[in-house]
């Protein structure tokens, strides 16, 4: 089953919108492998976000990831990672709809509450960073009434 990085970022965790982005992936099927929440460091998200080392908005996007904890998370599903990116959508709030995750939660590019992985490769790297430890095997009982 494929699987996506999640991560609210400190905005969505401060402002108490854990539960509901939570809730937004459970109710469409997905389900979720790993949780935690962490504070990380400069260095790893200079690595986490090491392809926009050269974008002029690199420093205070780390600057940002750093401000406050962030919820790390798996999930799993089919389609996941480009279904994610839709449920989260564009990544200027400005421009998402309605219905998304930016478009009902956030305004500014710079706050825009959640990232998520976009595509499988990054997916599988963002992973390995984030959960050196490894997430859990289970697969939810939920599966037949959610795949034909
Ligand atoms: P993410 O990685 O966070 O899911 O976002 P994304 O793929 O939709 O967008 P990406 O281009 O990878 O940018 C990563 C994050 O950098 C911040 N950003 N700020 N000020 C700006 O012009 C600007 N552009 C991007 C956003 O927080 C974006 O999510």
């Amino acid at each position: 089953m494929e699987q996506t990085f999640i991560m609210i970022k400190p905005d969505g965790v401060q402002r108490g919108l854990v539960g509901e982005i939570i809730s937004r992936f459970e109710k469409k099927g997905f389900y979720l492998k790993g949780l935690k929440m962490v504070s990380v460091e400069r260095s790893f998200a200079e690595k986490h976000y090491a392809d926009l080392s050269a974008k002029p908005f690199f420093a205070g996007l780390v600057e940002y990831i750093i401000s406050g904890p962030v919820v790390a998370m798996v999930w799993a599903g089919k389609n996941i990672v480009v279904t994610g990116r839709k449920i989260i959508g564009a990544t200027n709030p400005a421009d998402s709809a309605p219905g998304t995750i930016r478009g009902d939660l956030a305004i500014e590019i710079g706050r825009n509450v959640i990232h998520g992985s976009d595509s499988i490769e990054s997916a599988s790297k963002e992973i390995a960073l984030w959960f050196p430890e490894g997430v859990a095997e289970w697969q939810s009982n939920l599966h037949p009434w959610i795949y034909e």
